[in-house]
């Protein structure tokens, strides 16, 4: 990663572009690297969870997928000429990944990790993105869903070397998502460039056990067909190592669907029923189901609780993309008090 000052040498040596992008006056560049107030973070309200076994990261894909489900990344607070905003750095980056035994993917990716972090931010906060283009090669950006300005949205290319900052408003509130807009966007985005970006409503919703499933496909032979399938980075990774949960807590989902060549997945859970907040754009849910159809980049709250201890699948209900390697267990436990 890269802190305040060398941000300011990367932006100084940048200058011609941003000036060519008209982002000088614009976001106030200097203030970035000078006069920072550091300010807390938001805190949400924390649930107690199972203990994890091993959330030790995995090198090669920047992540534990037990960790990056209940992670978080509400970066960092900065006050500048009065005004608080929620300031991320990220670089892109190019990261060999191995996805099984005979397989290793190049992916272009955020910070070394796919998916990239998690962004969570509260409606109407300003939110700043230092975008650093590490990746070596190709051109790259970051396109947020939500609602902002033209020239934000994240469709000019951010070529090698070079640093984008994206600035907007966190509106509305719900689920979101960002990646990679440049083209091919398939294979951009399938080659790991993307994440989810949470908006919470200013009221918040109820404590629960939070965790992010991003679906997504991986065309390792490039034939425009997914030949892996994972959630959450890793193929498999969560029948090898469920998800531990406590029976009878609320569970809150924020589930997306970020598979390219696919038109739809769903996203199915065993012996359960799930409430569904649309796009997490509604604080009462507006349906009860057990299955629920996405298309690429859609995106919902699910909440739900188990009755029953045990292991219990999910996964799309397409079993070509579940057996592929986009299928999970929750182990539902006996809620201890330690
Ligand atoms: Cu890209």
């Amino acid at each position: 990663m890269f802190n305040s000052l060398s941000i300011a040498k990367l932006i100084n040596g940048n200058r011609r572009q941003f000036f060519k992008w008209g982002l000088v006056t614009g976001v106030g560049i200097a203030g970035t690297a000078v006069g920072l107030k550091a300010l807390q973070p938001t805190q949400r309200k924390i649930v107690p969870i199972p203990e994890i076994p091993d959330t030790t990261k995995i090198e090669s894909i920047g992540i534990n997928p037990l960790a990056f489900a209940r992670h978080f990344d509400y970066g960092k607070i900065i006050e500048e000429n009065g005004r608080k905003i929620r300031e991320f750095r990220v670089e892109a980056r190019t990261t060999p990944v191995k996805l099984n035994e005979a397989v290793t993917f190049i992916t272009w990716n955020l910070n070394g990790q796919v998916p990239g972090p998690t962004f969570r931010a509260t409606e109407g906060d300003r939110i700043r993105v230092i975008f650093y283009n590490k990746a070596g090669g190709h051109s790259h950006s970051l396109h947020f869903h939500g609602i902002h300005e033209a020239n934000m949205d994240g469709v000019r290319p951010v070529r090698n070397g070079a640093v984008f900052i994206y600035e907007f408003d966190a509106i509305p509130f719900g689920v979101h998502l960002y990646h990679c807009h440049i083209a091919p966007v398939t294979r951009h985005i399938s080659k790991g460039l993307y994440g989810m970006f949470i908006i919470d409503p200013k009221e918040p919703r109820p404590p629960a056990d939070e965790m992010v499933l991003i679906m997504a496909g991986y065309d390792v032979n490039d034939d425009y067909k997914n030949e892996l399938y994972a959630f959450n980075g890793l193929p498999d990774y969560y029948m090898h190592h469920p998800i531990p949960v406590w029976k009878n807590e609320l569970i809150r989902l924020y589930v997306l669907n970020m598979i390219e060549f696919d038109p739809v997945a769903t996203f199915h859970v065993h012996a359960n029923m799930f409430q569904v907040y649309r796009t997490g754009r509604t604080l009462n849910p507006t349906e009860e189901t057990d299955v629920i159809t996405m298309g690429t980049a859609e995106r919902h709250i699910l909440e739900l609780s188990y009755p029953y201890t045990g292991k219990f699948m999910f996964h799309p209900h397409q079993d070509l993309i579940a057996e592929e390697g986009c299928m999970g267990y929750f182990d539902v436990r006996e809620k201890t008090t330690s």
